[in-house]
């Protein structure tokens, strides 16, 4: 298995550099919407396509990623909500183990089931810390999950579950407030979880705005994922990769 993205967000974590991945649900795209958002991507200087939703109904991710992989060169990783969204021509693969939960399916249950298939795969396969705090609404993951989400405030609970993940071997943390969240994730959430991981942390869920997005990488976040803001205005894709990359690198 190569571990080319991988190496990439660490060396890019070291850095300071912040990344931005937008995350295109195979199901809400079309040909026409998928070469527009790649053209906006690529001039936008897009870091990461995030692929996947956490109810993929369409038939339609094989499609979806060999179209984006034949017109741009930005990395696509798939982001599953279910062990059979999977599909060899992407990049890499979010392993997620829903740690934020205590439904064994999504701790554990549903990879033993995959493993022969992911790993059949030959996708560079990404260990993640999954992790739904709440977003202030019920969203698609929080019902699918069937678990709890971690509670906005509580970020002792937050720091403790992104410690033992990395612990456990994680190698990357995902905050998510669930697609479309009304409350974003808190910086001083974000801040507690960055200070005491030393693997990439990624953040999701709810963020509408440059300026929130700014403040998230200010905090700690290596990663800023969004999906719904740019569903809803793709002109954002170039104000959100210009306030993402506007954090200045170490030398
Ligand atoms: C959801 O983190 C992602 O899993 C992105 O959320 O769609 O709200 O941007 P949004």
């Amino acid at each position: 298995m190569n571990h080319r993205i991988y190496t990439q967000l660490l060396d890019k974590k070291q850095r300071g550099q912040k990344s931005f991945a937008v995350l295109i649900d195979p199901d809400k795209v079309n040909t026409t919407a998928i070469d527009q958002l790649v053209k906006l991507s690529v001039d936008a200087k897009v870091d990461y396509f995030l692929v996947g939703g956490s109810l993929v109904i369409s038939n339609q991710l094989d499609e979806v990623v060999q179209q984006i992989k034949a017109t741009c060169d930005i990395p696509v990783i798939l982001f599953p909500g279910s062990p059979s969204q999977v599909s060899k021509y992407a990049d890499a693969l979010l392993y997620l183990s829903l740690i934020s939960g205590r439904n064994p399916e999504l701790l554990i249950g549903q990879h033993v089931i995959s493993a022969p298939f992911v790993k059949q795969s030959g996708l560079e396969i990404i260990s993640t810390g999954y992790m739904v705090v709440d977003g202030g609404a019920p969203t698609t993951v929080s019902y699918i999950s069937n678990a709890s989400p971690l509670p906005a405030d509580k970020n002792e609970i937050a720091m403790c579950t992104a410690m033992a993940g990395e612990m456990l071997g994680m190698k990357v943390i995902y905050m998510d407030a669930g697609s479309g969240a009304k409350r974003s994730i808190t910086e001083s959430m974000i801040q507690s979880v960055a200070q005491q991981i030393d693997v990439p942390l990624i953040i999701g869920g709810g963020i509408t705005d440059p300026e929130k997005a700014y403040r998230n990488c200010k905090a700690g976040a290596d990663v800023i994922v969004i999906g719904n803001a740019i569903e809803k205005d793709i002109s954002l894709i170039k104000e959100m990769a210009a306030a993402i990359h506007s954090i200045p690198v170490k030398a």
